[in-house]
């Protein structure tokens, strides 16, 4: 019923030459990746040319970050159009990093989530609990709180095809994984609270994991029934490694 999406964030790293070898190797061998979407996330300042570029509708584009303005005087800032007409399909919005290096809240967030959704983007909201909360035991209680600023701003229906990416802080770029088993619980946890009862909400919404995912990993966690791809970080600069993660995909 759900296709796994793998999508490849970038952050800030990359360049033209490295966006025109890794989308001439992903386009050779996407035929391969029948059972997964593929989708990719690099700088914002690369996707007009990635559009060009890409011949195969197949691989999708992702923007990393979005403002909650559609227009005006915000220096330095990109609307949900903008990116839409550059060639953003997704954009990845609560990503921790931009929680906790530009001071981002669940308000912001759920305006920014809004938005997509009026413009005709899918959002991809990242959630996830810091290694203290986690020792605490408030991962659901965490979770909860930003996936409910999204369904106060934009009711019940907030997670009709929209993507979640649960993302453990402690797990990013770390190379310290959640066990495929702890992941699976929460996913599950995300399921049934986003959906609140409505089947169809349940059953399509993606949840990707992410956190440290590679290609020595990624099987682990697509075997499991509640996870829907994810969200790379790291291993998704080298085509190689994300090809290989991408082919896990069940
Ligand atoms: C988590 C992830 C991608 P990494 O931020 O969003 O990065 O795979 O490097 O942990």
């Amino acid at each position: 019923m759900r296709r796994s999406l793998i999508m490849g964030n970038w952050k800030l790293n990359g360049s033209l030459s490295m966006l025109a070898e890794f989308i001439t190797s992903l386009s050779d061998q996407i035929d391969a990746l029948k059972m997964c979407d593929i989708a990719i996330a690099p700088p914002a300042v690369y996707l007009h040319e990635a559009k060009k570029q890409l011949k195969n509708d197949r691989i999708s584009l992702a923007a990393q970050n979005v403002d909650f303005n559609t227009g005006g005087a915000f220096t330095g800032e990109l609307s949900p159009q903008m990116l839409k007409e550059v060639g953003a399909k997704y954009v990845i919005i609560g990503h921790s990093e931009r929680r906790s290096y530009h001071q981002e809240t669940n308000e912001g967030i759920a305006k920014k989530f809004a938005l997509l959704k009026e413009t005709g983007l899918i959002p991809v909201l990242c959630i996830g609990e810091s290694e203290t909360e986690n020792a605490q035991g408030l991962t659901q209680t965490i979770c909860a709180k930003q996936l409910d600023a999204i369904l106060a701003k934009c009711g019940p229906d907030a997670f009709k095809n929209s993507v979640i990416a649960y993302e453990p802080i402690w797990a990013i770029g770390t190379g310290k994984a959640a066990t495929a088993s702890e992941a699976q619980k929460v996913h599950a946890f995300i399921r049934q609270h986003v959906s609140k009862g409505k089947d169809e909400i349940a059953k399509t919404v993606i949840i990707q994991y992410g956190g440290s995912v590679n290609a020595s990993n990624a099987d682990e966690f697509f075997a499991e029934k509640d996870i829907d791809g994810a969200l790379v970080g790291g291993a998704s600069l080298k085509v190689n490694d994300f090809l290989k993660i991408a082919q896990s995909a069940v």
